[in-house]
């Protein structure tokens, strides 16, 4: 099953692969969720979006309640969160970091979400390495924290690591809304890189040992944020993460829908993606810090995907060549 969701990324990266560069992020947005669907259309699975597409910006998406799979009796259940392309000004723009993924969750006997639905467009979100995440699970008062002061939290971070802080390596979102916190990091002196977009990746990377990246931090979607937490579970990486409203509009508005009293709440990953048997895949369209973009030669295209599963922690990546003459897309649209 697992290599299923897999194969829903990759036929996504190879279906919007026309559009990379060609300044129509919508339409490429949709042609990955045809393809996504289609191939959901063939898994014998009850699968629920519990978070789709469309919150921030409208886009065309499968969008939260939506059933896929075939919904046959005895299929496993999943609650499904999905970002068809993260980085769909990237890949529209045919810059790198854009990606296809998936995370699957299996529900528990409970009534709550696998994947935790977020009804706000932002949190602030702080991902860190797997070393930091243990550091600070067997002493709790370190200031391994969303809510700490970032310089307090580099120090630590790099105490752990055994660096200097000079050498850790943060990434953030370059938005006006996280300016204090690039000037901060300035400050401390740590190492910056700026992404123009596209932070799942980002906060992946610090959990992978090929990356140099030690922390990504900062404000980004909500969506984005409970994908990478699913990620992280899988790779063994922490996340804490907060809703961060946009403006007084907002916040009335969550606070209105019950959630007034979660504005001030730490998520961890495991609050963010709390199901039983998690799985991750995805599938770069262009390259990024996780993945290898599509190479197409002739008849013959390349992909770069990786399928995780937090129960095992087994991560894989895989290269796959896909003869384009002979392979089959299943699209929604052609059904
Ligand atoms: P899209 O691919 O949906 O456009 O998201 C790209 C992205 O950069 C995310 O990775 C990030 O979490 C979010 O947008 C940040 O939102 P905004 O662009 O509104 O600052």
């Amino acid at each position: 099953m697992e290599f299923d969701f897999l194969r829903a990324t990759e036929q996504a990266a190879l279906f919007s692969l026309k559009w990379l560069g060609q300044g129509q992020k919508e339409t490429a947005d949709e042609a990955a969720c045809d393809a996504i669907r289609g191939m959901f259309d063939q898994m014998d699975m009850r699968g629920e979006v519990v978070i789709g597409e469309g919150i921030k910006d409208e886009a065309p998406g499968l969008f939260k309640g939506e059933q896929v799979g075939t919904w046959a009796e005895g299929a496993p259940r999943f609650d499904i969160a999905l970002d068809p392309i993260d980085g769909t000004t990237n890949c529209s723009k045919g810059l790198p970091n854009s990606i296809s993924c998936i995370a699957a969750a299996a529900p528990g006997d409970g009534t709550d979400n696998a994947l935790q639905e977020i009804p706000a467009f932002y949190m602030n979100k702080l991902a860190y390495p797997q070393a930091v995440r243990k550091a600070w699970m067997a002493d709790p008062s370190l200031p391994v924290s969303v809510e700490a002061p970032i310089g307090e939290v580099l120090k630590t971070t790099a105490k752990i690591l055994n660096k200097d802080v000079r050498d850790v390596v943060v990434v953030v979102l370059d938005r006006p809304r996280n300016q204090q916190l690039i000037d901060d990091i300035r400050c401390i002196g740590a190492q910056l890189r700026m992404i123009t977009d596209g932070d799942i990746t980002a906060a992946l990377a610090p959990a992978l040992n090929t990356s140099p990246i030690d922390i990504y931090v900062g404000i980004g979607g909500s969506p984005e944020g409970v994908l990478s937490a699913a990620a992280l579970r899988c790779l063994g990486g922490g996340m804490q993460a907060k809703i961060w409203p946009r403006d007084d509009e907002e916040k009335k508005s969550l606070i209105a829908e019950g959630w007034g009293d979660k504005l001030d709440k730490v998520y961890r990953s495991r609050d963010l993606a709390k199901g039983q048997d998690i799985f991750f895949a995805a599938t770069g369209i262009s390259e990024s810090p996780l993945l290898d973009g599509v190479h197409v030669k002739g008849q013959m295209a390349t992909t770069h995907s990786v399928l995780m599963r937090e129960k095992s922690q087994t991560v894989r990546f895989l290269t796959t060549h896909h003869n384009l003459e002979t392979k089959h897309i299943y699209l929604r649209s052609s059904r």
